[in-house]
């Protein structure tokens, strides 16, 4: 058999170097809260792909369905001869998203994508061009969503120009803006939006609810619902996006709900498909419905093999209640976290089971990415798969599947005990 090495040359040779792996080895098989290598080793799995594998890798229902749906057929194109799994995740979308109002959805195949769609939807039907965005924000690598993204290294790097009529205003970020309340903090960013853009110019204010490239920043609570509030009196369109938060990571379906809030549109995708592509904006009907028809589609959105992925996911997370395995999984991981003790740790943050920690230098404010990749490497080479994320890469970030034993989670979280000693 080809072992990881062997692999590694080959892909040296034949994969473009701007794409990146986090770990070298190769993946053999993958189940609900581990991955095995070509050599047999086994990963306890706390990244989920990068928040995708929510129902677990190769989940018994998206394995049943995805081999069902590929028998039948693989493709036809919704926009040239329609199937109904399409419509029925849209009908999921609808119900399952916060906002009692009438909605509309829409298929796509990558958060990028769905990202790029809201904003067209929101600038269509507004008539307006400004999107607001914010400081650490991460949504996609796409021309529109790197404008929209915030760190430059790796994802903008020479990469430019950039798509114009994209501000960025501050975030609630309770570690690093000196303790500003939600209500302080939303004002900060208002008062920069209001100067710097203009109520009446802008189309869209997009935001992660929690972000999460950017650090697993948890913004102080009340920043959300009065930057959507401000945003409704604007008359410009609120978008959560919940590419990374979404379908039960956090605790709840959506994470808008843990402040009550009802976005205009939300874009999903990641934990949506249990691990098969596919991605969609979902939102209020007169926002959806503004757009001519023809003007949003795509070659593969909402591919029926990627939906019968999406209904047989969502039909796990219903069945097993993988909201409440979320909270389940905080209920043990976040003490573990916080027992660590460390004079580096800043803070213990984020909710469900979308958690991190944040190093810095002992005594200091000043972020720690050094001793942070290194606690990562540590956790790497004793079997346990972790993610870092954050502006300035000093963010452990854990994203077990939502079906993880407490079992895989102790052994993770002694792995992770381990790697900081
Ligand atoms: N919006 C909130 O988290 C994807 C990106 C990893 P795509 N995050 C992981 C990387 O380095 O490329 C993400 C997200 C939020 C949008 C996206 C983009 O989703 O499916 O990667 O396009």
């Amino acid at each position: 058999m080809t072992s990881s090495d062997e692999l590694h040359k080959r892909r040296v040779a034949a994969v473009a170097r701007g794409v990146g792996s986090t770990i070298s080895s190769y993946i053999a098989e993958a189940g609900g809260g581990t991955l095995t290598d070509l050599e047999g080793r086994e990963w306890i799995d706390f990244a989920s792909g990068i928040a995708v594998t929510n129902v677990g890798n190769a989940a018994p229902r998206v394995v049943a369905a995805v081999r069902e749906q590929v028998e039948k057929f693989t493709h036809t194109c919704f926009m040239v001869a329609p199937y109904e799994s399409y419509v029925s995740v849209c009908e999921q979308l609808i119900e399952l998203t916060p906002g009692s109002f009438e909605k509309r959805a829409a298929l796509f195949n990558s958060g990028a994508e769905a990202v790029e769609n809201a904003v067209k939807i929101a600038r269509h039907a507004t008539g307006r061009q400004a999107v607001v965005v914010f400081d650490h924000a991460y949504h996609g690598r796409t021309n529109l969503t790197m404008a929209l993204t915030a760190k430059n290294m790796p994802y903008k790097h020479r990469f430019g120009p950039f798509a114009p009529e994209v501000y960025r205003a501050p975030m609630s970020y309770p570690l690093r803006d000196g303790g500003l309340d939600g209500a302080e903090a939303a004002r900060r960013a208002i008062d920069v939006i209001e100067k710097q853009v203009g109520a009446g110019n802008v189309a869209a204010v997009l935001i992660e609810p929690i972000q999460g490239e950017g650090g697993f920043v948890v913004p102080a609570p009340g920043f959300l619902p009065a930057i959507a509030a401000w945003t409704a009196e604007a008359g410009a369109v609120f978008i959560a996006d919940e590419i990374q938060t979404g379908f039960c990571r956090t605790g709840q379906w959506f994470a808008s709900s843990h402040e009550g809030l009802e976005p205009d549109l939300i874009t999903t995708a990641k934990g949506m498909g249990g691990g098969l592509p596919i991605a969609g904006v979902v939102g209020r009907a007169e926002l959806m419905d503004a757009v001519h028809v023809g003007g949003l589609g795509g070659t593969y959105g909402g591919n029926p093999v990627a939906c019968a992925a999406a209904l047989a996911a969502i039909e796990t997370m219903r069945e097993l209640d993988l909201a409440a395995s979320a909270r389940h999984i905080e209920s043990i991981l976040k003490p573990a976290l916080a027992d660590i003790s460390d004079p580096g740790i800043a803070e213990v943050r984020g909710r469900g089971a979308m958690l991190a920690i944040e190093l810095v230098k002992p005594g200091t404010d000043e972020p720690d990415p050094v001793r942070t990749a290194a606690v990562s490497k540590a956790c790497h080479e004793a079997g346990l798969l972790t993610l870092t994320c954050g502006t300035y890469g000093n963010v452990l970030r854990f994203l077990p599947p939502l079906v993880i034993s407490d079992e895989d989670l102790d052994r993770g979280v002694a792995i992770l005990r381990a790697a900081f000693r």
